[in-house]
């Protein structure tokens, strides 16, 4: 075997990808809600399905919460639980939109009781790492506001820095606080955490754990989210990524669905500054709703589009690519990344999943383990995702 082909299979060994809880029940958008048959009535079944991807994938051995959708009383058995199943519980998502308190905002809204409130769940959130043993706090604010002159901006932002200030001091020493961004919605005029520049002051002054976390579909059309990624990554401030594909605004799709060569190119930057192994610190996540399509099929489905893009950056001759760079050499520069872009992984990955025990096709083999025939019979009236619920 090549000197290259055995560092590219040592790399996509040791990768490792967090599947999302909410992706396995039921979502759908604000128009329908399709439910399916099989779908996990509570948080254990969640992650008796994410155990259910990793079997057959090999490279998603945690899976992410999201509270209060996987409210329990003893979150320290929910994690023994998932133990026993071969995964360990993942990023803590806090939910402060679903709230009717928080209709004008959460930790920015205008009055403190409401922010109180909202600070109080996202403390909770890290009681709850304490039990499950999660690294990250994954914080999402639907924060913002619909028209011009609604509320003082500057005000928000004031009130923003001091929660998470507040949360960060919360925090263990081993936890990290991953600080998301979203261009708009629900908040149509004005979101107080819209873009990364927002996200990386805010984790600048709060300190060395508090980093950001790129959801690929948070961004305006044509946004190069790859740079995003390049400038964190330099500046240690990336703590991650919600991955999923857009084809309009957060379509919450499966990645590498809608723009598998962003997906690349974005992996490009990951293996260029080698910050994929988990030893680097980013969380590659997946967030994603699988509306009409098998859902932990659909999962297992992402987790081999991360994998693929991932072999293909791992394929980029480096060497070619950084004399091409130094020469000046445009054209052959932009065909040493395409190359790679146009290997076939497939069969390599075959080989990869045969060679950790597993079967070469994750798809096919779950399809024809029986396991959503066998739950479906088991689970009756599986519960809504938390969207649309
Ligand atoms: C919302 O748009 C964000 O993507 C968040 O990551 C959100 O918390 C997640 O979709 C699950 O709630
Ligand atoms: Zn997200
Ligand atoms: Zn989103």
């Amino acid at each position: 075997m090549s000197e290259t082909r055995a560092r590219v299979l040592a790399a996509l060994r040791e990768q490792r990808i967090e599947t999302a809880s909410w992706a396995f029940g039921n979502s759908g958008t604000r128009f329908k809600v399709f439910a399916q048959e099989g779908v996990p009535r509570n948080p254990y079944e969640k992650i008796a399905d994410a155990a259910t991807v990793h079997r057959f994938t090999g490279v998603a051995p945690t899976v992410a919460l999201h509270i209060p959708w996987d409210k329990v009383d003893d979150y320290a058995d929910l994690a023994a639980y998932a133990k026993e199943r071969g995964v360990a519980l993942g990023a803590i998502n806090a939910n402060v939109f679903q709230d009717d308190d928080f209709k004008l905002g959460s930790v920015t809204h205008p009055s403190p009781a409401v922010r109180a409130k909202a600070l109080a769940h996202l403390v909770e959130c890290v009681d709850i790492m304490d039990a499950t043993g999660s690294r990250d706090l994954k914080l999402w604010f639907s924060d913002g506001t619909n028209y011009p002159g609604q509320d003082n901006v500057r005000a928000r932002q004031d009130r923003l820095a001091s929660a998470l200030s507040a949360v960060y001091d919360r925090l263990g020493d081993q936890q990290r606080m991953l600080l998301e961004y979203k261009l708009f919605e629900p908040a149509f005029y004005m979101t107080d955490v819209p873009d990364w520049g927002t996200a990386y002051a805010h984790c600048l002054s709060l300190g060395d754990r508090a980093q950001v976390v790129i959801d690929t579909g948070h961004h305006a059309p044509g946004t190069n989210i790859e740079f995003i990624v390049a400038f964190l990554l330099r500046a240690g401030k990336l703590g991650g990524f919600d991955f999923n594909s857009r084809f309009y605004a957060d379509d919450d799709l499966m990645v590498g669905a809608a723009d598998p060569f962003q997906l690349f190119r974005i992996m490009c930057e990951i293996v260029s500054a080698d910050a994929l192994a988990p030893a680097a610190g980013i969380a590659f996540m997946l967030d994603q709703c699988h509306n009409i399509e098998p859902k932990i099929q659909a999962v297992i489905r992402s987790v081999l589009n991360v994998q693929e893009a991932t072999a293909k950056a791992l394929l980029v001759d480096a060497a070619a690519l950084d004399a091409a760079q130094r020469a000046g050499d445009v054209l052959e520069a932009n065909e040493v990344l395409m190359d790679a872009y146009q290997t076939d992984v497939r069969p390599m990955l075959r080989e990869l999943r045969a060679d950790m025990g597993l079967d070469p096709d994750p798809v096919g083999a779950f399809k024809r383990s029986g396991y959503l025939e066998s739950v479906t019979s088991a689970r009756v009236g599986g519960s809504a995702a938390g969207w649309g619920a």
